[in-house]
């Protein structure tokens, strides 16, 4: 079982898609971990996106992440770091297969709505970035031998 940290960014909230974005994680049969709503600092938003410092578009994306607030959520599931990526589609939108979430939702690479983790080390170094331990919830549903194969 793979964990992902999923953010829908301030423009997504803004633009009330914070809806869509959990109902099509949850009809994929992926199970939420842990969510939290909240502005984020420009000390966690440093620290989350350090690998993008000295890029171009560093600033912009630290001023767009901080801009106004965030739904930031874990969602765990078999190859959950891959299927998630495909739901939210590549990164510059105008690029991201029709039915991903940036295909139907953004034009721009620097309004794409979501983030998610791109490896499963970073999706457990990310899910503790943003989360205590105790607001990451270990649960089972009825419906997971529905949905997992084992
Ligand atoms: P990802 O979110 O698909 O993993 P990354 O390459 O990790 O994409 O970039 C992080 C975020 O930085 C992107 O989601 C996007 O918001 C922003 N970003 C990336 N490249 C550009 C760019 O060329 N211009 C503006 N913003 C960018
Ligand atoms: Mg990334």
């Amino acid at each position: 079982m793979e964990r992902s940290l999923v953010l829908v960014k301030p423009d997504g909230v803004q633009r009330g898609l914070v809806g869509e974005v959990i109902s099509r994680l949850e009809h994929r049969g992926l199970r939420l971990v842990a969510s939290k709503f909240m502005s984020v600092s420009p000390d966690l938003a440093e620290t989350h996106y350090a690998i993008h410092k000295g890029k171009p578009f560093y600033d912009g994306l630290i001023a767009y992440i901080i801009s106004a607030p965030v739904m930031a959520m874990v969602w765990e599931g078999p190859d959950a770091i891959v299927a998630i990526r495909q739901m939210m589609g590549a990164t510059k939108p105008t690029e991201a297969a029709p039915g991903s979430l940036r295909h139907d939702y953004a034009l721009e690479v620097g309004r794409n709505l979501t983030h998610a983790s791109d490896s499963v080390e970073n999706g457990v170094s990310e899910a503790a970035l943003w989360f205590k331990k105790e607001e990451l919830v270990d649960w089972t549903r009825a419906v997971d031998k529905w949905v997992f194969e084992s």
